[in-house]
């Protein structure tokens, strides 16, 4: 929705809700409007629409329910401040039904979730579930409702759904491998819209400002094809990180008790998954806008990600092929590729294979190995290519050469032997020297190039490059 369009619709909100509510409720929080508004990119001049709107409309009213989770969500959720929850909730939300923060227990408290479900009201799903004939590995209440049953019941009446966090939008933890509750995402159960807020746990602030563009706007938030909220999920975290000046420099942590990590050396090598993560964390951080992990001293395991527990690899190691274990070949999208090698090609899918054993391949669909990946660089000549092309090409050549001293078993630079050479398997070489190689012959060389910068786990060079 662009700026004048999300200007009108704030208009015939504000005048809808004059109509049926005259009166103000309470005075709002101007500074708070204003900041939720610049997250939820509200232009300006609606900052006084959206604080009308929160005085004259009554509370919203939130049924939020509990799946298979570690209640993490709601932890994050209570961490909120300026304004807390305690005051969100009296002013602008009324929690009709929250297990971890509610007061009613047993048949009471099944009871106000039946009165929720009667109101008009928003729907909060923490926590992935388990299906069909599993559906009994999460019961609820003294009636053993299973969790899927309570989900499609309360999202029948709902007027939006959001999952919170990554079990509710991908399965999570419980649905790592081997899965033993078959636990999923509640998208695959439920047949209305879901807007995904994931994160293990999602910061307050992407919590609540989804909510709050529902509430303000009435309508739900543009989303990636994840259905993530773009505010909040449009943009790589890596970009964001204050740490990535030292990423581009070649400035790697090569531990964690090397002390240039405490002087913004990047975490890429320690394990961040930064760089392959869609969120916010760098901008909103946690904890009532303490801190986020990579300014704590730890990597980002993308934890927002689906699958992250499978398909990330190690957490403390950087991604490569050897540690990323996807089992089975994985579709990406179309990849525009080599013509000259089969003018039909360009219109195949194909599949990247990773896996502990084998070497790195490149198929088409139907499994012919396209390309064996592997490839040599004449270390020597590439270095000094390197250093002369310009001062970031220097120091990264001195950080590649520091590195190499600390490593006993590996021969100087200057010692190699002019016929040896590295062998990388790493994709991103590869795709790049590809790219390269039909460079100056096929215009479609600079598509490859950006399908190989663009592919799901493009790491950096193993030569920090
Ligand atoms: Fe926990 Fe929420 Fe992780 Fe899951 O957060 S922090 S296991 S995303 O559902 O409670
Ligand atoms: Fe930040 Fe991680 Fe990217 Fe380094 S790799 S710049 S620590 S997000
Ligand atoms: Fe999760 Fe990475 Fe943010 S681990 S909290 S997505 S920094």
């Amino acid at each position: 929705m662009d700026k004048i369009a999300m200007l009108e619709r704030l208009q015939t909100h504000l005048d809808e809700v004059k109509a049926a509510h005259p009166t103000p409720r309470f005075e709002a929080n101007k500074e708070w409007v204003s900041q939720i508004c610049s997250l939820l990119g509200i232009p300006k001049e609606g900052a006084e629409m959206c604080a009308q709107i929160l005085t004259h409309k009554p509370p919203t009213n939130l049924v939020w329910l509990h799946m298979a989770e570690c209640t993490g969500c709601s932890e994050s959720l209570l961490r909120l401040d300026k304004p807390g929850l305690e005051s969100l909730i009296f002013e602008c939300i009324s929690i009709e039904y929250h297990e971890t923060i509610m007061g009613a227990v047993g048949f009471g408290a099944k009871k106000s979730l039946h009165d929720g479900l009667k109101k008009d009201f928003i729907l909060v799903i923490e926590g992935g579930v388990s299906l069909g004939e599993n559906a009994y590995f999460l019961t609820s209440g003294a009636e053993s409702i299973t969790g899927e049953m309570e989900c499609k019941e309360a999202a029948e009446q709902a007027q939006a759904i959001f999952a919170i966090g990554t079990c509710s939008s991908f399965g999570g933890v419980q649905a790592a491998y081997p899965n033993p509750t078959h636990a999923k995402g509640i998208s695959s159960l439920l047949k209305q819209r879901v807007i995904n807020i994931p994160g293990c746990p999602p910061s307050e602030t992407n919590i609540i400002g989804s909510l709050m563009y529902y509430i303000l706007l009435k309508t739900l938030p543009p989303c990636d094809e994840l259905n993530r909220p773009l505010w909040s999920y449009g943009k790589n975290l890596h970009d964001l990180c204050e740490r990535r000046a030292r990423f581009e420099a070649g400035d790697f942590a090569q531990s964690f008790d090397d002390e240039r990590l405490q002087d913004g050396y990047c975490l890429y090598k320690v394990g961040c998954k930064g760089p392959y993560v869609s969120n916010n964390c760098p901008k909103v951080k946690f904890n009532a806008k303490t801190s986020w992990p990579v300014r704590a001293g730890h990597g980002c395991i993308a934890c927002s990600e689906p699958d992250f527990w499978d398909s990330f690899g190690h957490i403390e190691e950087p991604l490569n092929n050897a540690n990323a274990y996807i089992t089975t070949p994985k579709t990406f999208k179309t990849l525009p590729f080599i013509h000259d090698m089969n003018d039909d090609l360009s219109t195949e899918t194909l599949c990247l294979e990773l896996d502990t054993h084998l070497p790195t391949r490149i198929y088409k669909t139907e499994g012919e190995n396209l390309l064996h990946c592997s490839f040599s660089a004449h270390l020597p000549i590439l270095l000094q290519n390197l250093r002369g092309r310009n001062k970031l090409g220097a120091r990264l050549v001195e950080n590649y050469e520091q590195w190499r001293k600390m490593q006993p078993h590996i021969e100087s630079v200057d010692s190699i032997n002019h016929a040896q050479a590295e062998i990388s398997h790493n994709m991103s070489d590869i795709l790049k020297l590809i790219g390269e190689m039909f460079g100056e012959r096929k215009p479609c060389a600079l598509d490859t190039l950006k399908a190989a910068q663009s592919y799901l786990f493009a790491h950096v060079s193993k030569l920090d490059i």
